[in-house]
């Protein structure tokens, strides 16, 4: 087994019982521009332990498989600039090469659950992109949550991306996708893409009891519990629509490609939006982190 770096807060939360919520860093590095990247993850872990959990922040550094930064580390991430975006093929490789990177949705939820830690919080997962039945661009995390007993609490899927192949996808990858307290399943900056989810839940309990017994009857794979932004934080899908657009025209105009599509699509929306994208995303994730934290709590009771 892997040797794990635990940060000493982490450590002491394992050794105590106290539910823990694992949080993911490509969304520091590649997700949010320098220093709002460093700011919301620090608020974010303060909104985990507000809410009575404590927050493991997982990043590869220097070789070592850290679950739970310092502060210094936190930053150090937050400010460097050609830091690795690790999903599940890469994370293997550059462990072993002594290299640093950041963890994409699929790479935290394997760290996590080699930590022990059942429930994570991000912002929005990736999924099946535009043009996907050409370009075949379909993000690891989506086989992610088919195979690693995690429950991923986001915002939906992102509003850059093919929603309804992304829940086609995660369907037949057998991944229950819960939206929390409604029907509809969220669109990331909007609370409703207009597509209904599968499931819904509305309370941290009931979402604990289904993980479990998933594991009970011997599937594989985690959940996707659909939050959505809070209303007050929301961007209307109608006023998004045309910047989403324009942000895919320009990717294809570049010839971005591979794991490049995600963060440029996102940089070019926080500019073509003056920054509000930003705004609802911090606003998004932070409530992710809130829920996430009462799911963690959950969980622990139902050990008790
Ligand atoms: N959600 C965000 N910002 C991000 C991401 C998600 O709000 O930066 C990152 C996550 O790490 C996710 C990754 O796992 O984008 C998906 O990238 P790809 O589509 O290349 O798999
Ligand atoms: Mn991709």
């Amino acid at each position: 087994m892997i040797d794990i770096t635990y940060s000493p807060r982490v450590a002491e939360a394992r050794e105590t019982g106290r539910p823990l919520v694992a949080l993911e860093s490509t969304i520091i590095t590649h997700g949010m521009p320098w220093p709002e990247n460093v700011e919301t993850a620090r608020a974010v872990e303060a909104e985990v332990r507000t809410s009575g959990a404590e927050p493991a922040t997982i990043a590869v550094l220097a070789g070592r498989l850290h679950v739970g930064l310092s502060d210094a580390e936190l930053d150090a991430l937050g400010r460097a600039e050609a830091v690795a975006k690790l999903s599940r093929a890469d994370f293997a490789a550059c462990l072993a090469a002594g290299g640093t990177g950041a963890t994409t949705v699929a790479a935290t939820m394997i760290a996590a659950r080699l930590a022990g830690i059942e429930v994570f919080a991000t912002g929005g997962i990736g999924g099946v992109h535009r043009g996907a039945e050409t370009s075949f661009d379909i993000s690891a995390d989506l086989a992610e949550l088919a195979q690693t007993p995690v429950t991923v609490v986001a915002a939906g899927a992102k509003a850059i991306l093919d929603l309804p192949k992304t829940l086609e996808v995660l369907e037949t990858s057998g991944v229950p996708v819960i939206a929390y307290g409604q029907d509809a399943f969220p669109a990331f900056w909007s609370r409703s893409s207009g597509l209904d989810a599968p499931l819904r839940m509305d309370s941290p309990d009931e979402i604990a009891r289904a993980a479990r017994m998933r594991a009970a009857l011997g599937l594989p794979g985690g959940q996707l519990v659909a939050n959505p932004i809070p209303e007050a934080d929301e961007i209307a899908a109608d006023t998004l629509a045309p910047v989403i657009a324009a942000a895919l025209d320009a990717a294809a105009r570049e010839g971005i490609a591979a794991k490049a599509v995600t963060p440029f699509l996102l940089d070019h929306i926080f500019h073509a939006t003056g920054g509000a994208s930003l705004t609802a995303n911090i606003a998004l994730v932070k409530n992710n982190a809130r829920l996430a934290a009462r799911i963690a709590r959950a969980f622990a009771a139902l050990d008790r």
